[in-house]
């Protein structure tokens, strides 16, 4: 997506990310950067739903990739867990929307907690089960 250069640019205070929910609105991406501040040491689990596409990178790799969105694809959902140190570390969200409607939907929980904090305005607690 770096290549694209980008129609307008906002800051996001709020950390919760969201999509125009106009289903006429097609043919569009963004991508939000952030510092993701991890509480403590260990594994962090990220589950990320898209519809179209996504594709979700913490400290510069690919965690989650949701591909192959288009007409008529249903919001899918991918779970990753990636070991993290205490602090402050860059993660990024890449959305593209084809056609229709339209939903990102992104979650994490800590170490050994059973706990899920939502970082999207959309939350479907259905996607934080297990499969
Ligand atoms: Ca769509």
């Amino acid at each position: 997506m770096d290549k694209f250069t980008p129609e307008s640019i906002k800051n996001e205070p709020s950390g919760i990310i969201d999509v125009p929910q106009d289903p006429t609105q097609d043919n569009f991406a963004i991508k939000w950067t952030a510092k993701f501040n991890a509480p403590q040491k260990g594994r962090y689990t990220f589950v990320v739903a898209a519809n179209d596409t996504a594709k979700l990178k913490i400290n510069g790799k690919v965690i989650c990739e949701l591909k192959q969105g288009g007409h008529m694809v249903p919001l899918r959902k991918q779970t990753a867990e990636v070991d993290l140190e205490q602090g402050a570390i860059p993660i990024s969200v890449e959305f593209w929307e084809k056609a229709n409607s339209q939903s990102i939907i992104l979650a994490w929980k800590g170490p050994n907690s059973d706990h899920w904090h939502w970082l999207s305005r959309e939350q479907q607690t259905s996607f934080l089960k297990p499969k």
